[in-house]
C-alpha cells in the first residue's frame, strides 16, 4: 500500500483508437463468409484477443469452421487490418495521451505498456511513442488473455514494482478486472456504466493529471 510508482496503459482505446480499423478488418471477413457484422457488434471485440474475437465473430454469423481454417480466416483479417496500421500517423494518438506520459516519465514514474494485441510493437513504431515505454508487454508475451492479470502482473515484475504500487489505464471492461484481480488501482477511460469498478473513470488521458493519480493512492 502507498505510493505508486508506475503506470501500465492498455494501448487500443486508451493511447488510440485501433478499433476502428478492427472493424473494417473483421466486416469485410464477415462479407466474405456471407453475413453482416455492425458497429454495435464491433463494441464486443474491444480487449479481447484475435482469436477470441473470430469466435465471437462466427458466433454472431451462426457459422462453425475447423481450427484450422480458423487460424487461416484470422491471419487473413489480420493481414487486412495491417495494411491499416501501417499507415498510422503521430496524430492519430488520442489527445492527451503522449502529453499525460511524458510528464509521468519526468515526474519519475515508471511506464508500461499492457495490451492484448501482437501488433502493438507496430502500432507504437508507427505513433513514435516507443522509447517511452520502459517495458513492453503485448500478445506475443502472454498467455492468459484479460481478464487474467497476467499481463499487468508481467509489466509490474518488468518495471521491477509492487502490484500495488500500479495504476492501470484501461478502457474494456475485462480490463478492468485483470488490474483489481492483480490488486492493482485502475483508471477506466469511457463510460461508467460500463467501468464501474474502476478506482476511476475519465473520458480520456486528456482528463487525467500527476494530482489525480497521486490521489489514488492509500
Ligand atoms: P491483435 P488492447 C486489443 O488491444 C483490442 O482492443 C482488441 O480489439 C484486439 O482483438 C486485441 O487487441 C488483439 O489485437 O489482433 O492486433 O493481436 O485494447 O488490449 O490494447
Ligand atoms: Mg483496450
Amino acid at each position: 500500500m502507498g505510493k505508486i510508482k508506475a503506470c501500465l496503459f492498455d494501448l487500443d482505446g486508451v493511447i488510440v483508437d485501433t478499433a476502428k480499423y478492427h472493424y473494417i478488418a473483421w466486416r469485410e471477413l464477415a462479407k466474405e463468409l456471407g453475413f453482416d457484422f455492425t458497429e454495435e457488434d464491433n463494441e464486443r471485440l474491444k480487449g479481447v484477443s484475435r482469436m477470441t474475437s473470430l469466435d465471437i465473430l462466427l458466433e454472431i454469423g451462426g457459422v462453425s469452421h475447423s481450427n484450422e481454417e480458423k487460424l487461416r480466416l484470422a491471419e487473413k483479417k489480420n493481414e487486412n487490418y495491417r495494411t491499416f496500421i501501417l499507415k498510422m500517423l503521430p496524430d492519430e494518438i488520442l489527445p492527451g495521451a503522449k502529453e499525460y506520459l511524458e510528464e509521468m516519465k519526468a515526474k519519475g514514474i515508471k511506464i508500461a505498456l499492457g495490451s492484448a494485441s501482437k501488433n502493438a510493437m507496430t502500432i507504437l513504431d508507427r505513433l513514435e511513442l516507443t522509447s517511452l515505454f520502459e517495458a513492453i508487454i503485448d500478445g506475443t508475451k502472454v498467455s492468459e488473455a484479460k481478464p487474467d492479470p497476467e499481463v499487468f502482473l508481467k509489466g509490474a515484475e518488468a518495471l521491477n514494482v509492487l502490484a500495488e504500487e500500479c495504476v492501470v489505464f484501461e478502457d474494456a471492461e475485462a480490463g478492468v478486472e485483470a488490474a483489481l484481480a492483480g490488486n492493482m488501482k485502475c483508471v477506466g477511460i469511457g463510460s461508467p456504466e460500463v467501468l464501474g469498478k474502476a478506482h476511476l473513470v475519465i473520458d480520456g488521458l486528456h482528463q487525467m493529471t500527476y494530482e489525480k493519480l497521486r490521489s489514488l493512492e492509500d
